[in-house]
């Protein structure tokens, strides 16, 4: 069984070589997988189901046809597309996952989480995170106009570009007790996450490993998974 996992496209209208390049990836080397994993962030800043920009259209036709092809696809929410749901599910076919998900590789079982949660020194984040992630915050958000919502979102990017430049990249990245301890209690050796942008594999006490996806941006990356194991690969947007 061969499994993908990408993460952090932040696919948006001003980066059409990225929609490109994943468009090209689900009709090419995805084509070829059994399951596709997507680990969150898919999207820059996802306001709503019902609000699907027109150049955002032909992503979400595609990964309908790699679904109806065989493919089974799983979505993970990110810090940024938090607000996908079940419709967006319907149109693309995608299942989504919750936060911590463990699946079973060839190599044993890996435990799956966009990132952010380990990233438990940057408290400011952590209260943000809770906010965001309230089910009545969101439905209360739900019911403002698409431009009530694209304001917001807006204003939540302004907010965050100035706070991390702020901040130390110690405090954006991952937690190493908080890995130690989400990997323990859920007896996983391996975990795989996005995030934060730092494509690595890391090998921790007691055989256990961390593997992180890396963003698309000039490079694109995709995680590898089959019986000879897990490989990241990074490959030009271009
Ligand atoms: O995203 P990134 O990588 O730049 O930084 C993240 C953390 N920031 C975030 C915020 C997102 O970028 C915002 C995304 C908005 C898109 C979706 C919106 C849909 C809902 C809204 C409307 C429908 O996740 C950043 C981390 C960093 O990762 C590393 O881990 O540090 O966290 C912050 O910067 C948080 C700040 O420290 C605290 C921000 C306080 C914000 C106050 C809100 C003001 C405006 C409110 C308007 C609703």
């Amino acid at each position: 069984m061969r499994t993908l996992f990408i993460s952090d496209l932040h696919l948006y209208s001003g980066r059409p070589d990225l929609s490109r390049a994943l468009l090209h990836f689900l009709a090419t080397t995805a084509k070829e997988c059994d399951r596709l994993y997507i680990l969150g962030d898919l999207f820059e800043a996802w306001i709503g189901d019902d609000f699907i920009p027109d150049d955002l259209q032909p992503v979400v036709t595609a990964l309908n046809t790699l679904s109806q092809s065989g493919c089974q696809i799983f979505f993970q929410h990110g810090n940024r597309d938090f607000l996908i749901g079940n419709r967006f599910a319907e149109l693309t076919g995608v299942q989504i996952m919750g936060d911590s998900e463990i699946i079973q590789l060839a190599s044993g079982p890996a435990l799956l989480m966009h990132g952010d949660q380990l990233c438990t020194d940057d408290q400011e984040y952590q209260a943000l995170r809770q906010q965001l992630r309230n089910p009545q915050w969101q439905q209360a958000v739900l019911t403002k106009s698409v431009a009530e919502r694209l304001e917001m979102a807006k204003q939540l990017r302004m907010a965050s570009e100035t706070q991390t430049a702020g901040k130390s990249t110690d405090i954006m990245d991952v937690n190493q007790q908080a890995v130690m301890d989400t990997m323990t209690n859920a007896e996983c050796n391996l975990l795989i996450h996005g995030h934060t942008h730092r494509p690595a594999t890391h090998l921790l006490e007691g055989g256990k490993r961390r593997i992180v996806l890396g963003d698309w941006d000039k490079s694109g990356w995709y995680l590898d998974a089959s019986e000879q194991g897990e490989h990241l690969i990074r490959f030009d947007i271009n």
